[in-house]
């Protein structure tokens, strides 16, 4: 396959450890694909689903301890402690290496270990970075060749020793000795005793964030956990912006919305470029540049549908895996909560048990038949309204970035930075609501900086740093910078804002200030649009309402500011005296609130 011998040497080590029955090499050839599905399909790692109704897709199940990202698992093994920071769990990479390889010796005894060279981005372009992933599982094997590049090509394309080493293995798949260890220093990721995509899917949060963080770090661009879409105005000209948002927020239904008819009839379009990662790096003309690091989507499954995001639905019509959803055994076909009023009625649930819509648990309760968290695999050029510039080797330039996340009460719909250090300090400061998409408990509000909090590969303060010197590199070019919530409630804590596709009018709001075209009223927070500069045509809500999750409440903001007073303190002296600044300065400005000047 290659004479390069450090990728020669990284295999042979593996394969004596591991030591599994046979090897294969994976070359992203239609004819080995196929083989591999019809073994999977054959062992029942993976089922067909109807031909007709769903070609080429596979149904999945994955353990029922196996079902997210495991955050408590995953480490930084930065070689020093500092390194890794406050947020991150550290692991001494010698201990880690001696504990991984114990885990994984003889552990593909009768199993077959597949290499996977791919590249994250078009493969020979600026922005590629090229990976090799061992594993023992064809699942991941087939899920690599939709969510990357992969190709023997890119075994022509390395250079010496210069990419990232991905080892995984099932084992047995056990949460006690589950480990996702990320050695910054040495291109290096181990994952092991999981077969769930967050934690196996090398190419995607072990590589293109935690260990592309470290490596944009060093290099001068960004990793970022952002969605990236471009907008195109009547006049064709077409505007992109990236959005962070924590994990099962939304980033894939923002990436792919339909505008409002009063936008379409006007000639707006929405072209996704990315829903989870953007590559970020000063180019042309002094502006920032994104790419999308990836080539499919892993998205969410349950609320997906017709009206939430037809776009997304319509990608996973065919060549998609669908991972513990419900399976149809009756037509061969999935289903999840949110999917459409038609369950099946008498399927399989994501744990493999029999399931029908009326399944109560031993306490009568409802019983879920797909998980939470199950996933649809599906590729980027299924997507109807994929960007032309997708594959652009340049990325798109952004004019926008935009924090977010699922806040009850603090934050509202939207309001904008001053200016790109406050913008910063917007990202640093974001929490959010947790969701499935990780192990733990759910809707605790926890703080998580510019959606990094899992995916920083390095110190969070050298990370916000690293964000300050960004601005200063690309100085009168940067994005301008916004704060969005779409998740404010009522006093009977119901969504006030619909979301969705009516997201457009924040967007266009968003669009307008970076033209300078519109106004915006300057609160202790940031600036924050005038009732009456958000389109409502077509939407059933007073403007009062609108009014209602534009303010900005005192005493709410008191408590956000002796929050991140303290949250601040876990940085120590690594956190960036312009963010101590700006925290002192929004103090100031929220004890002003209400008071007459
Ligand atoms: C994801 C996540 O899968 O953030 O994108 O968990
Ligand atoms: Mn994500």
């Amino acid at each position: 396959m290659t004479q390069n011998q450090h990728i020669l040497d990284f295999v042979a080590k593996y394969q004596t450890l591991m030591n599994p029955d046979n090897v294969v090499w994976i070359d992203g050839s239609k004819s080995q694909k196929a083989t591999l599905t019809a073994e999977a399909i054959a062992t029942g790692e993976v089922i067909k689903l109807n031909n007709k109704l769903l070609p080429g897709c596979l149904y999945h199940r994955t353990a029922v301890n196996d079902v997210a990202r495991v955050e408590n698992r995953t480490f930084i093994c930065s070689r020093e402690k500092e390194n890794a920071g406050p947020t991150n769990n550290w692991m001494d990479p010698q201990e880690a290496y001696e504990k991984l390889d114990a885990i994984a010796k003889d552990c593909m005894v009768g199993r077959t270990m597949y290499i996977i060279p791919f590249s994250m981005g078009k493969i020979g372009s600026p922005f590629a970075k090229y990976g090799i992933e061992i594993t023992d599982s064809i699942y991941v094997v087939l899920n690599m060749i939709i969510m990357t590049r992969v190709s023997d090509k890119v075994l022509e394309k390395i250079d010496g020793d210069i990419f990232v080493r991905g080892i995984h293995s099932k084992v047995n798949i056990d949460e006690e000795n589950r480990y996702i260890c990320q050695f910054p220093e040495d291109n290096t990721i181990y994952s092991l005793n999981s077969g769930y995509g967050g934690n196996v899917l090398l190419g995607k949060k072990c590589f293109a964030l935690r260990i592309a963080s470290y490596q944009g770090w060093k290099e001068g661009w960004m990793a970022e956990h952002m969605l990236i879409l471009g907008i195109q105005k009547p006049d064709g000209d077409t505007k992109y912006i990236a959005a962070a948002f924590p994990s099962a927020c939304g980033k894939t239904n923002l990436a792919m919305l339909i505008p409002p008819e009063c936008y379409t009839s006007k000639g707006y379009k929405v072209f996704t470029v990315g829903d989870d990662i953007a590559w970020i790096r000063k180019g042309k003309g002094g502006q920032l540049y994104a790419v999308n690091p990836e080539n499919g989507f892993f998205g969410v499954a349950p609320g997906t549908n017709i009206k939430s995001n037809p776009n997304a639905l319509t990608c996973t019509q065919k060549d998609t895996i669908f991972t513990n959803v419900v399976y149809n055994p009756e037509n061969g076909t999935v289903w999840w909560e949110g999917l459409d009023k038609n369950p099946p009625l008498k399927a399989i649930d994501w744990k493999g048990n029999p399931w029908t819509p009326n399944s109560v648990d031993a306490n009568g309760m409802k019983i879920k038949g797909a998980h939470p968290n199950s996933r649809f695999t599906a590729p980027a050029k299924n997507c109807p309204c994929l960007s032309p510039e997708f594959e652009s080797r340049k990325g798109v330039p952004l004019t926008a970035i935009i924090f977010g996340g699922r806040r009850a009460k603090a934050a509202p719909l939207v309001y904008e930075a001053f200016d790109w250090k406050h913008g910063v300090f917007v990202g640093a400061v974001m929490a959010s609501e947790t969701t499935a998409a990780a192990a733990g408990a759910v809707g605790v509000v926890r703080h998580d900086p510019m959606a990094m909090l899992p995916f920083c590969g390095y110190h969070m303060g050298d990370y916000f740093q690293h964000w300050l010197d960004i601005g200063k590199k690309v100085k009168t070019h940067a994005p301008r910078i916004f704060n969005v919530n779409w998740f404010r409630t009522d006093a009977d804590g119901k969504f006030i804002w619909p979301g969705y596709g009516e997201n457009m009018r924040v967007l266009d709001w968003i669009l307008k200030r970076c033209e300078n075209a519109v106004d915006a009223d300057e609160t202790a927070i940031g600036y924050v649009p005038k009732a009456n500069d958000i389109e409502l045509e077509g939407l059933n809500m007073p403007r009062e309402v609108l009014s209602s999750i534009l303010s900005v409440d005192k005493a709410t903001w008191t408590d956000e500011v002796a929050d991140i007073s303290k949250f601040f303190e876990k940085f120590g002296d690594k956190l960036p005296d312009v963010l101590t600044k700006q925290l002192k300065a929004l103090k100031s400005r929220v004890k002003k609130i209400g008071k007459t000047v």
